[in-house]
């Protein structure tokens, strides 16, 4: 069987076919659209698919948001230009005309994660540090989804890094995400940084310029927090990072050097997403085949 796979981010739709042997062919990429309205994300997912339907046999989704009922529902809408509601599996649906299935982006992530660790550990935890920061949980060789109403599980880039930080898209003051995520880095950017996205912040902190090395070290440092937190949440032995900040030079040796700084008890081994940036559609591609 082939599978669509599509994977919705915050600045990137990605869309390939994948095989049973989970060989992924023809990956496409469009920028995700910025719009409160349904009517150009849908638009743009019409773009991204057309030309790879034809050949599947199924869609499998790992999507930013909480997906409930096969809804997407933004717990940061700012991450999605301000849209909270998307008929996501209903809207593939309508386009394929084929069977869909849609999961979290870093849930997806996750499983096929684990699944590429090769049975070496029964915990595993990943974090993506991209638009958002969003996290999958493995326990006891499952992946965590929640009882079924919520579809908050894992969710940690909404845990708390700073009581007294910036207020995240989610309502709360000082979430991991509103520090450590590409938009955190981005929105803490002044003076001749302001309005540079993360990417250029990454290039100017590698050209010498101290502020873009300070908003880095700042976002690695709530990361190590955060995994310190999810050491002692889950006490799993291993710890992916994935997300185009997540994998970019330099920034795991960095959040590897905080880490280092806790105690003991909260070290935990931190490796890179095997996946690279495909582990999104990969996993949703796994779970669609019904591996689980
Ligand atoms: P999505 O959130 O759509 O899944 P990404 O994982 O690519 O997409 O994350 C997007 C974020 O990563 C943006 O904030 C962007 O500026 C940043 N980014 C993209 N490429 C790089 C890079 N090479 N180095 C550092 N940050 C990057
Ligand atoms: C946000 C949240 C998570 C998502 C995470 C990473 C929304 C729209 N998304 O915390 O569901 O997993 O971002 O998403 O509320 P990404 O776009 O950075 O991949
Ligand atoms: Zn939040």
């Amino acid at each position: 069987m082939t599978t669509l796979a599509i994977d919705i981010g915050g600045t990137k739709l990605a869309a390939a076919l994948v095989d049973d042997a989970l060989n992924l062919v023809e990956r496409r990429e469009l920028p995700t659209p910025a719009s409160q309205t349904p009517d150009e994300l849908r638009a743009a997912l019409q773009t991204l698919v057309a030309p790879l339907y034809p050949r599947a046999d199924r869609v499998a989704i790992a999507s930013t948001g909480i997906i409930r009922d096969g809804i997407l529902l933004a717990i940061n809408p700012d991450n999605l230009g301000g849209l909270l509601h998307f008929p996501l599996t209903d809207t593939l649906a309508a386009i394929t005309g084929l069977p869909v299935l849609a999961v979290n982006d870093a849930q997806a992530a996750a499983w096929a994660e684990y699944r590429a660790l090769g049975g070496d550990y029964r915990d595993m935890v990943f974090i993506t540090v991209s638009t958002g920061v969003g996290g999958g949980v493995v326990l006891d060789g499952k992946l965590v989804c929640g009882c079924g109403c919520g579809g908050l599980a894992g969710h940690l880039g909404h845990t708390l890094a700073d009581p007294n930080g910036p207020m995240c898209g989610c309502g709360r003051h000082g979430c991991v995400e509103a520090i450590a995520s590409g938009r955190g880095i981005a929105a803490a950017a002044q003076g001749e940084l302001t309005g540079c996205d993360a990417k250029t912040i990454f290039t100017r902190a590698g050209e010498g310029d101290q502020q873009a090395a300070l908003l880095i070290h700042r976002s690695a440092q709530a990361l190590a927090r955060l995994i310190a937190d999810v050491k002692a949440t889950t006490d799993c032995l291993c710890v992916v990072i994935g997300g185009s900040v997540g994998l970019a030079e330099g920034y795991l040796a960095q959040v590897e050097t905080y880490l280092a700084q806790e105690p003991a008890a909260y070290q935990v081994r931190l490796q890179p997403a095997h996946y690279r940036h495909d582990a999104g559609l990969l996993g949703a591609a796994l779970l669609a085949q019904g591996d689980k």
